[in-house]
């Protein structure tokens, strides 16, 4: 006989839990018992369901690689017992959550769904219940007693997507993120529409294994038009920093200023690791295709083809963390390791 899923939910923050505090009229999180009984629809799933609470819950503009190594524990320490694990999380930094968890969560086998709202679950017009409900269905899906999904996802307003290819879009919207370079894994509409053919694959009976170090010595900048050296140069100078995540223009392209390409050269014959992603929300970087990338291909800065600047800080953070060969980093970085580019 088949037996039911069993589901653990994480509840980490975030709007789905949150009410209002009546004398300053924002919205700060609330305990998570008070989240289950307003939700009774989960006693009608067709699964078990365990929930386990952060102590303090956060905004998720709170979070941190501290907090995913909490995640990323729980999941550990629960593996075997369960089927699927959902992790209800703020849609702030939901992304950088996802990317971060699917760096650290090696040889998966089993769904993490992560989901929240944009309204809290006690407000009459929130979505919160959907996609809370959606998702946990998508984490219970089984195929022959096995996990159909064994990834980090994410789903939010109809849509499950890889969690390392999304990016927040609107702060207002029911529908908030979007995964611009990569097609949605499912869509929920009157049936759930499966696209099988976008999973990863799953990795043959290997153990999970959960890595814990992440380093934070990183650094995102955003370029513009009047960057000057003494903003670069400074940054660049940050005792201890040891990638740099720039966001370029189009395909890849910066300044072809003198100043600007040595400084990057000087800091990459230093150690540092610059990583090129670009700054518009689709597409990818291609240095060489035009004149103003060429010189960043030269000097060694690494591509990062059509990767999310979520995902790409997380993954800096995690190849740093492992210790990662610096000849190699850069090989590394430009192949997909859990599917974030292509
Ligand atoms: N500030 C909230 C958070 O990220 C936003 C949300 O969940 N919709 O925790």
């Amino acid at each position: 006989m088949l037996s039911k899923p069993n589901i653990l939910l994480i509840y980490t923050g975030g709007t789905i839990g949150m009410m209002k505090d009546f004398e300053t009229g924002a919205l700060k999180a609330f305990d998570f018992s008070k989240l289950s009984q307003k939700i009774p629809e989960l006693q009608l799933l067709d699964c078990k369901i365990e929930t386990i609470s952060f102590e303090n819950p956060i905004d998720s503009s709170n979070m941190n690689p501290a907090g995913w190594l909490k995640m990323a524990t729980i999941i550990e320490d629960n593996y075997t017992q369960f089927d699927g694990f959902v992790v209800l999380h703020g849609s702030d930094t939901m992304s950088y959550s996802a990317s971060a968890l699917s760096f650290m969560l090696e040889h998966l086998s089993k769904p993490v769904v992560f989901t929240g709202s944009q309204l809290p679950i006690g407000d009459l017009r929130t979505d919160a219940k959907e996609n809370l409900i959606t998702a946990i269905q998508i984490a219970s899906l089984k195929d022959k007693n096995q996990p159909v999904i064994h990834e980090v996802s994410l789903y939010f307003e109809y849509k499950l997507y890889r969690g390392n290819r999304t990016t927040k879009i609107n702060a207002e919207h029911f529908n908030a993120f979007a995964s611009p370079n990569y097609g949605p894994l499912a869509v929920s509409g009157v049936h759930l529409k499966i696209n099988q053919e976008l999973f990863l694959p799953k990795t043959n009976s290997k153990k999970l294994l959960v890595h814990k170090e992440l380093d934070n010595n990183v650094v995102i900048v955003k370029m513009f038009p009047g960057i000057n050296e003494n903003v670069l140069s400074s940054i660049l100078s940050i005792p201890g920093l040891k990638g740099m995540i720039l966001e370029t223009y189009g395909s890849g392209n910066a300044p072809t200023d003198e100043w600007f390409i040595f400084a990057i050269e000087e800091a990459i014959k230093n150690g540092l690791h610059v990583v090129n992603v670009t700054q518009c929300s689709g597409g990818s970087v291609n240095m060489g295709q035009y004149e103003t990338s060429t010189a960043l291909r030269r000097i060694g800065v690494i591509s990062g083809k059509d990767i999310t600047t979520e995902a790409a800080i997380t993954k800096l953070m995690y190849l740093l963390g492992q210790k990662v060969a610096p000849h190699v980093l850069k090989t590394i970085f430009e192949t997909a390791i859990r599917g974030e580019l292509s």
